[in-house]
């Protein structure tokens, strides 16, 4: 348990034991009838889409349905995607809020992700592109089903895995984005829907775009 937090206040959460980065963890942030009614709300209410990116110089389907919210100056590009934000909905303005006044810190945007069912992942990376900033505050909410998310030490290659709970919420900060990347791999396993929210603070005058 930590006794201090890495992301301004203090509410109690499972530090992890990652010596490099700061990850903090609160297993049942919402209540597991609001999560569900927030997950149902957003697979129906959210404009998701299936993006495409270039690897190697070939298009491919990213596997996942994504949306990306946020002011109107937060356009985030990554993999030689290029995202113009859709405006906040009041859901996301009142999750965003709730992040904000746990962490302390202001956040600007979110990307939603839709992981459909076990075929549906993302890869291990890190968000550190240069608009996050060095030392980005990232909350992360899920929904859903319950699929391991795994931190890879980029130096050593050290793993660590927790599955993250229907409702729960794990704030990455400090020099995690540094040291770390994280993904969540594909499974062959039958696995409901899950739905995962990272609030970020985008600087604009920074995007690589
Ligand atoms: O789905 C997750 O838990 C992680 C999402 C993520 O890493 C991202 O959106 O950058
Ligand atoms: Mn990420």
């Amino acid at each position: 348990m930590a006794d201090a937090s890495c992301h301004g206040q203090s509410a109690q959460p499972v530090r992890l034991p990652l010596s490099d980065g700061c990850v903090d963890y609160y297993p049942g942030w919402l209540s597991a009838v609001e999560a569900t009614r927030v997950q149902q709300a957003l697979q129906a209410s959210l404009p998701w889409q299936q993006d495409t990116i270039k690897l190697f110089g070939k298009p491919l389907k990213i596997p996942r349905l994504q949306s990306w919210h946020g002011d109107p100056e937060c356009v985030y590009a990554y993999s030689n995607l290029v995202m113009d934000p859709h405006p906040w909905t009041p859901q996301l303005s009142a999750l965003r809020r709730r992040c904000e006044q746990l962490t302390g810190t202001r956040f600007n945007s979110v990307l939603a992700n839709w992981y459909r069912d076990g075929q549906d992942s993302m890869g291990l990376h890190a968000d550190d592109e240069p608009e996050l900033g060095p030392k980005p505050v990232i909350a992360s909410l899920t929904f859903g089903a319950a699929r391991p998310f795994v931190f890879k030490h980029k130096r050593t290659g050290a793993r660590y895995s927790l599955p993250l709970a229907h409702g729960s919420l794990l704030i990455m900060a400090g020099a995690t984005q540094a040291h770390y990347l994280h993904g969540v791999a594909k499974t062959s396993r039958r696995v409901d829907a899950r739905i995962n929210l990272t609030f970020r603070w985008i600087n604009p005058h920074l995007t690589s775009v």
